[in-house]
């Protein structure tokens, strides 16, 4: 392996080693199948940490192109046919596939400058302004889950002013802004439902919950969405069977 990566630029390294992966699997050089290195070989390669690397390997994992095995190591994975790689679906989407009728409740509405969590997620500056909406989610009129997604305005002006109860948001910036909506990484956790989500999800305090924190990217690999979300541990079998 003869690349370096660059430690003297903002680029994180661990999604510079994660890019690095990415086109070695468009070019060819790395194939269905085929092994990738251990973490702590690519951390003596690359000279960076076992963290680092696990991070960049993880997404890589999350997003489809790698899949680990247990005991056998890490591979890259045969491309999807069934999920369309140019387009990621909707709770609206994901909903009607599944032949139920998708809803939304808008909770919050807020516009504020980036924090500087938002900064690095969706890589703004601190002065930019980031839309924050909290939605509950519902499947024929049930809830499902309870949204709170951060858009930069910078990169959607206007989106602030729509109304998005019962309404796509994916679709719309789609249509609106001529961006599409390609691919996300996400982690999943179990939690547990405080009171609030318990009320809003209509379940007793301290039921199961899923906790879903997400990217999302354009075309461009650029970010335009950090999503935390709280699913009812109940509607999970709909959405991930
Ligand atoms: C999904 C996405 C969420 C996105 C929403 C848009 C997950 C975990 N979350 O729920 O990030 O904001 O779809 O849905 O997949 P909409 O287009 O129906 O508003």
């Amino acid at each position: 392996m003869k690349f370096v990566l660059n430690k003297n630029t903002p680029i994180p390294l661990y999604y510079q080693l994660k890019q690095w992966i990415i086109e070695q699997i468009e070019r060819g050089d790395l194939k269905p199948g085929d092994v990738i290195p251990s973490e702590r070989e690519l951390s003596e390669e690359f000279e960076i940490s076992r963290m680092t690397v696990r991070q960049a390997l993880t997404e890589l994992v999350n997003e489809g192109k790698l899949v680990r095995e247990r005991g056998k190591g890490t591979f890259v994975a045969e491309p999807k046919i069934s999920q369309d790689l140019f387009r990621l679906t909707s709770f609206s989407e994901d909903m009607k596939s599944r032949g139920m009728t998708p809803g939304a409740s808008v909770i919050d509405v807020t516009v504020n400058t980036a924090s500087s969590v938002l900064q690095k997620h969706l890589n703004v500056d601190a002065e930019d302004k980031v839309l924050i909406i909290k939605r509950l989610r519902m499947a024929d009129d049930k809830p499902m889950a309870l949204e709170t997604a951060h858009f930069p305005l910078s990169k959607f002006p206007g989106l602030d002013e729509q109304d998005f109860n019962n309404m796509s948001i994916y679709q719309y910036i789609e249509s609106h802004y001529n961006t599409a909506i390609s691919s996300a990484s996400q982690s999943i956790e179990v939690g547990l439902a405080n009171e609030t989500e318990a009320k809003l999800l209509d379940i007793s305090p301290n039921s199961p919950i899923l906790l879903i924190e997400r990217m999302t990217y354009d075309g461009h690999r650029q970010p335009i969405e950090y999503v935390t979300s709280v699913y009812r541990g109940t509607a999970t079998n709909c959405m991930w069977n």
